[in-house]
Order: C-alpha cells, then sequence, then structure tokens
C-alpha cells in the first residue's frame, strides 16, 4: 500500500490504529448484551420481582394505573416495529471479509482495493424485492445483494442485485413500477406476486423493461440459494485513478458455488413447506463452517471510449457483454458470521448507494442519480436521521462533522463550536485536501439543456433481450416460455395479455408464439426468419446461460438417505462418509424420527422425516437396499412421492438393489432387472446389491454437482 493509501489515516489527524476486519467485530462488542445469571430489570436498571402478574386492586379485581412495570413492558412491546423497507423488506444478511487480489492503483485509489494483505469487514444484506417482511423466500424476484464494506476511508456500499439490468432507465419511473409490482391497493393482492395484472399492465406499456423481463422470467428469479446467486451492481459507476483518469466500471459477484436454481414448482411448494428455505440455508451454511464466498469482479470502459458501443454504457437496461468486456476478478469475499440479533443488525442495516469512497464515483446513468436520493430519504423515515450512528451502520473510519441534534442522537459532543468556518475549535473538524483523503468528485464538464427527454441512445429495448434469449440453453427457454405461460394466464385483461405477446414478438417470435398458444390471444403474424440480434457483434454470450455454470462441486448441497426398518446399513453408510467427504450435508430421512433398526441389527438415527422435510428441501436423495425397508417405504404415499417428485424436479437420484423399484412411479424408462440400460445423462444412478460403494459413491457425487437434469422427458408424467 502506498503513503497515499494509509499514510493519513494511521498517523494522520487522529491517530488511530490501522483497521482490520476484526475491528469491526470488536466495534460491535461493546453493543452486544450477552446473558447469564442476571437479574430481570427494568430499562432503568430496577430489579423486577414479578413480571406474570399485574398490580391489581386484589388478585380478582381491576389493574392499577400505577403499574409502572407492566406499563414499561407494553409500552415497548407496542413500538417494536419500524417502517418494513418499502422494497425488500424481505432479507437475511451476515457478516464477513474482502480481500483484494492485487493492488488496483492503475485504475481506482480506492484504498481497499490496493492492499492484497488487508481485510475488510462486510455487511452483506440479501433480499426479495416485492414481499412484504414475512412473506416466503422463494417467489419469483429479483434478489438484492447489497454489500456494505467498511473501508479504512469510510462506508462503500455496493448496492446490487443478482440480476446486471433493471427494470426502467430512469428512477423517475420507479415509484410507478413498485406500485405496479406490489399487492394491487384495494384488496392488498397477491402478496410476492408479479402474477397479476397491474404488473403486466405497466409491464406492457414500458418496453425498456423486456430485457429485465426476460431475466425474471428465467431460473435467475428463482435461486437456489443466496450463495448459488450472481451479484451486479447493475449501475455504472467511475473508478478513478491517483492522476484522475477515469474508466467507466460495472460491478460484478461471481459464487464460487456456481449460479444455480430451483424450479417454478418447487420454489411455490417451498413457501409452504419452508417460507425460510433461503434465510435457513445461508444460516445453515456459515454455522456449519460454510461460509459462501464470491470473487468481485469489474468490468471497465475507459472514458474515451464512451461511445463505441451499440448501447449506451449509462443505461441500466443494457448489460456489457463479457466477450466485449471481460471481467477482471479483482477479489473475494466471504461470509463467515452470522448477524447476533436479526433486528440490530440486518434490519437496522441502512444502505445507500451514495456512500462511496475515494476512487469511485457515480455516473450520469439517470436511475443511478435517482437512487443517491432515494435511499437517504428512506432511512431517515425507517430509521431516523441518526441512522448513522447505530452500531451496524457507523463506519469504522472515525466521524467528525457539525451535524446535531436530531431523534436518538447518541453521541455527546463536548466541544461548544459546531460550524465551519471556526477559530474557537481551532478550525477544526477541518477539510481535507485531496491528498489526505478527502474526496473530490469527477469534475466532468456537463453541458446541455435543461430538459425532460430519455436520451435517443436509450431507445433500443429489444436486442439485449434477444441477446439474453438466444444464450439460453432449450431447457432455460421451456422455463422462460414456461413462467411467461403462467404470469399472463393469471392476469385477467385480454388486451395487457395481447400487448405483452407484441412485445414479445420483438425479443424472438418463436417465443410470442409459444406464449401465445397457452394465454388465449393470436400469436403474432409469423414475419420473415429473423435474423440473430446481435451487440457489437456478439449474437450469443455464454456467461448468460446458467448451464454454463461451475458444476464440479456438491459442497454444502443437501442429499436425503431415505430408509426404514431393515435398510442395507451397509449402504447407507458407506454413502453417507462418501458424500459427507466430499462437503454435503446428509440426512437420513424416514417416516418418524427416532431410530431404525439395520438389517443387521444396528440402530440408525433418524434426521428428518418425509412429512417435516419432503425432497424440495433436499438437492438428490439415495435409496439404499434392504428388501424390508423398501417393500415398507412403497407402503408409504410420502415416501413415494419424495422419490417421484425428486424425479419430477430432475434432480441426482440413486438407488442401490432393491431401491431401484421405487423409481417405478416415476415415469423413468428403465428395466430395474438390468439398470445398465438406463440412458448416462438422465442424473440417475444404480449400483446391484453388493457392488463395490465406492465407485458408486463417485458416480453419485458427479451427478449431483450437475444440479439438475433437464432432459428427463418423462418427468411431466409425474403427478404433481
Ligand atoms: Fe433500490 C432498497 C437494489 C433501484 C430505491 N434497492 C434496495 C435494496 C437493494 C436495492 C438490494 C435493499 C438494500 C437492503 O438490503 O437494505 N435498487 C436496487 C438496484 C436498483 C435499484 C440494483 C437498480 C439498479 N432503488 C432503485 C431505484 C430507487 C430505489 C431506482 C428509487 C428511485 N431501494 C430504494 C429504496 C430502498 C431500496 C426505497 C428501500 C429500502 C432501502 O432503500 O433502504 O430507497
Amino acid at each position: 500500500m502506498d503513503d497515499k493509501h494509509n499514510g493519513h489515516h494511521t498517523d494522520g489527524l487522529n491517530g488511530h490504529a490501522p483497521l482490520t476486519a476484526q475491528s469491526k467485530n470488536e466495534a460491535l462488542e461493546p453493543f452486544r448484551e450477552h446473558q447469564g445469571g442476571e437479574y430481570l430489570t427494568s430499562n432503568q436498571g430496577l430489579r423486577i420481582n414479578d413480571t406474570d402478574n399485574s398490580l391489581k386492586a386484589g388478585s380478582r379485581g381491576p389493574t392499577l394505573l400505577e403499574d409502572f412495570h407492566l406499563r414499561e413492558k407494553i409500552t415497548h412491546f407496542d413500538h417494536e416495529r419500524i417502517p418494513e423497507r418499502v422494497v425488500h423488506a424481505r432479507g437475511m444478511g451476515a457478516h464477513g471479509v474482502f480481500q483484494v487480489y492485487k493492488p488496483l492503483a492503475e485504475y481506482t485509489m480506492a484504498g481497499f482495493l490496493q492492499d492484497p494483505s488487508v481485510q475488510t469487514p462486510v455487511f452483506v444484506r440479501f433480499s426479495t424485492v416485492a414481499g412484504s417482511r414475512g412473506s416466503a423466500d422463494t417467489p419469483r424476484d429479483a434478489r438484492g445483494f447489497a454489500v456494505k464494506f467498511y473501508t479504512q476511508e469510510g462506508v462503500f456500499d455496493l448496492v446490487g442485485n443478482n440480476i446486471p439490468v433493471f427494470f426502467i432507465q430512469d428512477a423517475i419511473k420507479f415509484p410507478d413500477l413498485i406500485h405496479a409490482v406490489k399487492p394491487e391497493p384495494h384488496n392488498e393482492i397477491p402478496q410476492a406476486a408479479s402474477a397479476h395484472d397491474n404488473f403486466w399492465d405497466f409491464i406492457s406499456l414500458t418496453p425498456e423493461a423486456m430485457h429485465m423481463i426476460m431475466w425474471v422470467m428465467s431460473d435467475r428469479a428463482l435461486p437456489r440459494s443466496a450463495r448459488m446467486m450472481e451479484g451486479f451492481g447493475v449501475n455504472t459507476f467511475r473508478f478513478i485513478n491517483a492522476a484522475g483518469q477515469a474508466h467507466f466500471v460495472k460491478f460484478h459477484w461471481k459464487p464460487l458455488l456456481g449460479v444455480h436454481s430451483l424450479l417454478w414448482d418447487e420454489s411455490q411448494k417451498l413457501a409452504g413447506k419452508d417460507a425460510d428455505w433461503l434465510r435457513r440455508d445461508l444460516w445453515e451454511a456459515i454455522e456449519t463452517g460454510n461460509g459462501p464466498e464470491w470473487e468481485f469482479g469489474v468490468q471497465l470502459i475507459a472514458q474515451e471510449d464512451e461511445f463505441k458501443f451499440d448501447f449506451d454504457v449509462l443505461d441500466a437496461t443494457k448489460l456489457w457483454p463479457e466477450a466485449l468486456v471481460p471481467v477482471q476478478r479483482i477479489g473475494k469475499l466471504i461470509l463467515n458470521r452470522n448477524p447476533d440479533n436479526y433486528f440490530a443488525e440486518t434490519e437496522q442495516i441502512a444502505f445507500h448507494p451514495g456512500h462511496l469512497v475515494p476512487g469511485i464515483d457515480v455516473s450520469n446513468d439517470p436511475l443511478l442519480q435517482g437512487r443517491l436520493f432515494s435511499y437517504l430519504d428512506t432511512q431517515i423515515s425507517r430509521i431516523g436521521v441518526n441512522f448513522a450512528e447505530l452500531p451496524i451502520n457507523r463506519p469504522l473510519a472515525p466521524v467528525h462533522n457539525n451535524q446535531q441534534d436530531g431523534k436518538m442522537r447518541q453521541g455527546i459532543k463536548a466541544s461548544h463550536v459546531n460550524y465551519f468556518p471556526n477559530s474557537l475549535a481551532d478550525g477544526c473538524p477541518m477539510t481535507a485536501p485531496a491528498d489526505q483523503g478527502g474526496y473530490v468528485h469527477y469534475p466532468e464538464r456537463v453541458e446541455g439543456h435543461k430538459i425532460r427527454e430519455r436520451s435517443a441512445s436509450f431507445g433500443d429495448h429489444f436486442s439485449q433481450a434477444s441477446l439474453f434469449w438466444q444464450s439460453q440453453s432449450d431447457p432455460e427457454k421451456e422455463h422462460i416460455v414456461q413462467a411467461l405461460q403462467f404470469e399472463l394466464s393469471m392476469v385477467e385483461s385480454k388486451e395487457i395479455r395481447t400487448r405483452i405477446i407484441g412485445l414479445l414478438a420483438n425479443i424472438a417470435p418463436e417465443l410470442a408464439a409459444h406464449v401465445a398458444a397457452a394465454v388465449g390471444v393470436p400469436a403474432p403474424p409469423t414475419p420473415a426468419p429473423a435474423q440473430p440480434v446481435a451487440v457489437n457483434g456478439v449474437s450469443s454470450a455464454p456467461e448468460l446461460s446458467m448451464m454454463n455454470t461451475v458444476k464440479d462441486t456438491i459442497k454444502t448441497r443437501r442429499v436425503a438417505i431415505i430408509a426404514t426398518d431393515g435398510v442395507n446399513g451397509g449402504d447407507v453408510q458407506a454413502m453417507k462418509t462418501a458424500l459427507t467427504a466430499a462437503g454435503a450435508q446428509v440426512k437420513i430421512v424416514s417416516q418418524f424420527l427416532g431410530t431404525i433398526s439395520a438389517a443387521d441389527g444396528t440402530p440408525i438415527e433418524v434426521d428428518k422425516t418425509f412429512r417435516n422435510s419432503p425432497s424440495v428441501t433436499f438437492d438428490a436423495v439415495y435409496i439404499p437396499g434392504g428388501a424390508p425397508s423398501v417393500a415398507t417405504l412403497q407402503q408409504i404415499g410420502e415416501a413415494v412421492h419424495f422419490v417421484n417428485e425428486a424425479f419430477m424436479h430432475c434432480k441426482a437420484i440413486a438407488a442401490t438393489g432393491e431401491g431401484a423399484t421405487l423409481l417405478a412411479g416415476t415415469g423413468l424408462p428403465m428395466d430395474p432387472a438390468a439398470p445398465s440400460k438406463l440412458p448416462p445423462d438422465l442424473g440417475i444412478v444404480l449400483a446391484d446389491s453388493g457392488s463395490d460403494p465406492a465407485p458408486f459413491a463417485q458416480a453419485f457425487i458427479a451427478v449431483i454437482g450437475q444440479h439438475r437434469f433437464f432432459n428427463r422427458v418423462r418427468k411431466d408424467l409425474v403427478p404433481a
């Protein structure tokens, strides 16, 4: 790290010590209230002698107004809630650290992007957008991916999503977009769902949304786990180096576990079976020492190349194809500590895209410009004007300014001078010149008429939507079609459905035709065969298809071993050992909790039941051999359904010996007597009883790593 990047902070005016990842944790420690052995007290420290009975005039008489303990207890309870976020209300968060791989001084002077030995503490909050705070984790929606970096130069917030583009180009349309997607105002229906008239009405009249619509109708909007999502800053920012040179920059998070999704049927079922699915997933991963990791990426376009592209770099409905602008992986984020208290940390954390550090500035992206107003404003009504003083929001860099008062002020300023300039406090706190870390905006030359107008360079709404469509694999295309069919089938107005089909025809005629066929409106007239649309010569972008993601790990994947009395204990043990060694979370699932008895009498502890942990809560299922166990399972509807549903959801399945007979109801075209005849790409591995368990387990591990097998044509035969 050069002097500029640590000198003024470590030995400057305040002489405070260098900051480490530990220090945010340590900074929070004085606020943590650890419990053990204390008396119950009032908020004033008075010891309470009875908190179960109110003070009454006689044991059957009325309660007395003088019962100050009752009034304090109930009054505080009455005021426990703060307004939920107007969007992104449902979320979960975690602490972690960020480290850069190598100095980025060539592009930015941001201190936290210079020294690979420095760990910058972070807090990350993931969220859905439309649902309220108590809604389920798995609806079809974009996901928020907001990162607060507690850097030595102040807080930097990267408030992004798991989708690289946005619905609208100008922030002034945001209230309309959100009003349209949220539950309709007269009856507050539907919760956390875009499948209703208001949303599609707005979209049908907002063609700029069509690129984002392709993403939210894809499986990207149904993440298997927050740990398996990409993140994107979406808006274009600027990097500025010490010489004042600027690059436009887009930020990326690339998950080391790959990008994986649920299926729509699973998402809907999970919303009921485990509404906290994503929250629990993140929590458990961190608790079990499997903190998720992402690489931080940047795409850079030099200031002088601003106009070299078919898209406007300031347009948030456009991405920058990686073939044109490669993603440079510059560092790593690891989440490693769950919050101690959901409300104090995850609920009260306050993000703002205007929380910037020297070396990072905004661009003129009109969506970003409006966001810069909205976030500060919303924190004031959600938390209060002193939100920055809350423990989770406090920067690690010291804060000195002349702001004062307001509700819930925490600090006690000891100086009687609260203005600038002053002489009575020796001019302090004083402004910092740029070479002492003072933030200086990029001195962009700006000229123009005052006008309410969209730049003509923002006018192409379909090329990138087509690029996305063209880049998808066949199963992904099928899922997009099915999603649009479902959403539009929920729209009562035929005019709205018809308008959407018209917009889809601009993206891909076959897409419009497939969707139209299921929603009761005529397909648009067949145009001449469409030429593949290209963006600066790029007509297919591999990074846009989840098929090309990381598929070589089963770390943290949930695998069910379904069994009951008489199971072959050797099968269970060998598979469990191999999967656990490969990093999977293995659960023995049976009809009841307690123990089951293996064929040789060995007791096996049951972890979960078919009812409390159905197949939608697992990534894969193994059916061990043992004739009595399999015969019993065949008589338990929930067990049969477990296997059929896993098959229908295209999950990896393994079975040994007679276990394969449980696959009979799945529509699988197999002869259990000759399992080797099974097509190899179905994600189903079978072994004869008594065969070598090691290669069998490895084959199962390989297919679990593939995540899903969409080429099971007969999956549609399985009754849902
Ligand atoms: Fe926003 C929250 C992401 C456009 C106004 N937004 C919020 C959160 C995320 C995003 C992840 C939740 C932060 C948290 O976990 O606390 N928003 C985005 C992205 C956008 C975007 C990636 C497009 C590039 N947002 C956007 C616009 C506006 C807002 C155009 C307003 C003009 N967003 C808000 C907000 C929220 C918010 C009202 C609600 C709660 C909060 O800020 O703290 O200010």
